[in-house]
């Protein structure tokens, strides 16, 4: 017996299996991906009686997409993984239209890599996991089998293609991930996710070459480092089929890195794209490069500032086999931030956006907070000007925006993910919403966040459970910004675990976390009176971001320095507005958790049960939001509550 759940997959049901005929495909092929598609079909699908359906190979159509004919059950098909695509497609229109799927496609991907990218150390811990534990990794061994199976199968019905399974923090036993220590499980495990068309991908320690290969430097010119990474490439690619490539966090939070030898980030990455080059390797580079020992005496050096610093003067300067992966926002991963500029900035070098479903900042998979709003609104974010056209981040990242020389098939998408080994793969029943919605906006970025809820609800908990929590999702990312960090400014955290309020947890630290509250106002002037970040978005952008009364309000703290006493434009005060929304968040989560009652008895009592326990953490947590952050702005400022309500 399988001690975790399929999400939203379909059941298996005791019926006749189907038959599935495949044409067009070369017949001495293994086809082992196409086989797992009929497979899907054959178990999961429901057709008529003595029905046929059919799988056709169309080379006319673009990599990884697929159509669907319901009339003649035909299923046309770009490649293999397309009919996987196109499989599960199936089945989910089937689950959400109680058996039958309606006619669809062309589907095309919008963006090549579709990847989840995991925190996972190989002692079975998760860096920032809220769902148990590790399913890849146990005390320094590799795991594999029907869990690894299911993972790949979950995780490929809403398209994702590529897997880092391993944390960027590559440190001990993971930096040996590529030595003849793990060659065979890796190999086995990569042989389990190509199944299902997923592609390998390892997190590497920058400094391997002297952590494991004993040489006495990594400076990314010196011909003995060259060589040490060329011969190791070989051999690890030779070994481990299916390899797609590696994602490095190099010269961030005390990883090593280029910067040691005065190389730049691109001296970095293109070493190591040489080398895996020859093997069809890509190296997936990350911009979260800052200075983690910052003094909070000094204004000046400003956090948000620090990837487009460090990266603008190397665009070009990148191997086309390198990606370079850029968080959303400058800071990391708040429920509020700008879009970092490092997207609209550089226009000679290929990008992926990086997320974050794990809930790291937002909630920790115990408060409900549905992201995929945020990752809209990143995605359609206007990098050049609100007017301008061809340049928003989803067609960045899909490679067709005006002005970006990218290389084809060389950018996309990554999710840290939220994934671990608790039987419901997230935790929180509703994160699984998350991890359905990342993958299917991956896919295709103009649905909109209610139709992916909708989707995900009706596949899951179709009927009132879909009514009541529909609502609560689409609305969970604004309540949970509401009772906790106002007007973009970010953090106020419990400093290192990052759940519960800590106003000043980072303010005195060295992290560039700051958010400089005083008597008068609180906020971080990046204006160029300031920090001059503002200016790093382009003419259009700054003008209106330095400008008070343009800049977008759920921004104005990030941007500016701001008086308790200064007008929003509600009318209201700077410190009312903090005062009412902290009430207003509080009242938001009592709500949802009167009207998640109404489902006691609808939905299966054990998911109920998981539902409601989180739904008690968050009210404390939004509780405990709403009187530090109220109570510390009340007692910098003296100035009331107007309503007279209850600050300590
Ligand atoms: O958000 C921060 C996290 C670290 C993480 C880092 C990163 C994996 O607190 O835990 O390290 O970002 O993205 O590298």
């Amino acid at each position: 017996m399988k001690n975790w759940e399929q999400c939203w997959l379909p059941d298996e049901e005791n019926r006749e299996e189907c038959a599935v005929r495949c044409e067009g495909f070369d017949p001495s092929g293994s086809h082992r991906v196409l086989s797992t598609a009929t497979e899907e079909l054959k178990r999961y699908g429901r057709f008529p009686k003595d029905a046929e359906v059919l799988i056709v190979l169309d080379d006319k159509l673009p990599p990884e997409s697929y159509a669907y004919d319901s009339g003649t059950l035909k299923l046309t098909v770009a490649d293999e993984r397309g009919a996987v695509y196109g499989a599960f497609h199936i089945l989910r229109e089937q689950k959400i239209h109680g058996g039958t799927s309606p006619s669809f496609g062309p589907c095309i991907p919008d963006n090549p890599f579709r990847m989840l990218n995991h925190w996972d150390n190989m002692d079975g811990s998760i860096e920032r996991g809220y769902a148990g534990l590790s399913f890849f990794f146990k005390d320094g061994r590799i795991l594999n089998g029907d869990r690894i199976r299911d993972y790949a199968r979950l995780v490929a019905s809403v398209g994702i293609n590529a897997v880092v399974i391993n944390n960027v923090n590559v440190k001990g036993d993971a930096t040996w991930l590529i030595s003849d220590r793990y060659y065979r499980d890796l190999s086995e495990l990569s042989n389990t996710l190509s199944l299902y068309g997923i592609r390998l991908f390892l997190s590497l320690n920058y400094a391997a070459c002297m952590d494991i290969g004993g040489l006495d430097n990594a400076d990314p010119l010196d011909p003995g480092v060259i060589s040490w990474w060329k011969e190791r490439m070989k051999e690890v690619f030779e070994n481990i089929p299916n390899l797609g490539g590696f994602l490095v966090k190099a010269d961030s939070e005390g990883r090593p890195g280029p910067f040691t030898y005065q190389r730049t980030q691109a001296d970095g990455a293109n070493m190591l794209a040489e080398a895996v080059r020859e093997y069809g390797g890509t190296i997936i580079w990350r911009c979260f490069v800052y200075n983690c020992m910052q003094d909070w005496r000094d204004r000046k050096t400003d956090r948000a500032r620090a990837g487009y610093d460090n990266f603008i003067g190397t665009d070009g300067d990148y191997a086309d086999n390198v990606i370079l992966q850029i968080k959303n926002g400058p800071m990391d991963f708040q429920i509020r931030e700008p879009v970092s500029p490092l997207f609209g900035g550089l226009k000679k070098t290929n990008m992926m956006l990086e997320v974050q479903i794990a809930q790291e900042y937002t909630g920790q998979q115990i408060d409900v907070c549905y992201l995929i709003p945020l990752f809209k609104e990143v995605l359609g974010y206007h990098t050049e000007a609100p007017d301008a056209e061809g340049d928003t981040v989803a067609e960045i990242i899909a490679a067709k925006a005006k002005g970006h020389r990218v290389t084809p098939g060389m950018s996309g998408i990554a999710a840290v993910s939220n994934m671990g080994d608790d039987p419901n793969w997230t935790g929180s029943d509703l994160a699984q919403a998350n991890l359905y919605g990342f993958g299917r906006l991956a896919f295709d970025t103009s649905l909109s966040a209610e139709q992916i809820a909708r989707e995900f609800l009706a596949q899951i908990w179709p009927g009132k459970a879909e009514e009541v929590l529909l609502p609560i999702l689409l609305t969970s990312r604004a309540t949970y910004e509401k009772y906790t960090v106002p007007l973009g400014i970010g953090w106020m955290v419990r400093p290192a675990t990052h759940y519960g309020p800590s106003v000043d947890g980072y303010e005195y630290d060295r992290w560039g976390t700051y958010h400089r509250a005083d008597h008068l106002g609180v906020g971080v002037d990046r204006t160029d009176a300031g920090t001059g970040y503002a200016a790093q978005h382009g003419p259009a952008w700054k003008k209106i971001y330095e400008d008070t009364d343009a800049c977008p309000e759920e921004l104005l703290l990030f941007f500016h320095r701001v008086l308790y006493t200064d007008r929003l434009r509600s009318g209201k005060t700077l410190i009312q507005h903090i005062y009412d929304t902290h009430f207003e968040g509080v009242s938001e989560v009592e709500a949802n958790m009167e009207s998640i009652r109404s489902l006691e008895g609808i939905l299966p009592e054990k998911i109920y049960g998981r539902i409601m326990e989180r739904m008690e953490r968050q009210l404390y947590n939004a509780k405990e939001w709403r009187d530090q952050v109220n109570s510390y702005f009340f007692r910098k400022s003296g100035i009331p509550d107007e309503q007279g309500r209850m600050i300590y």
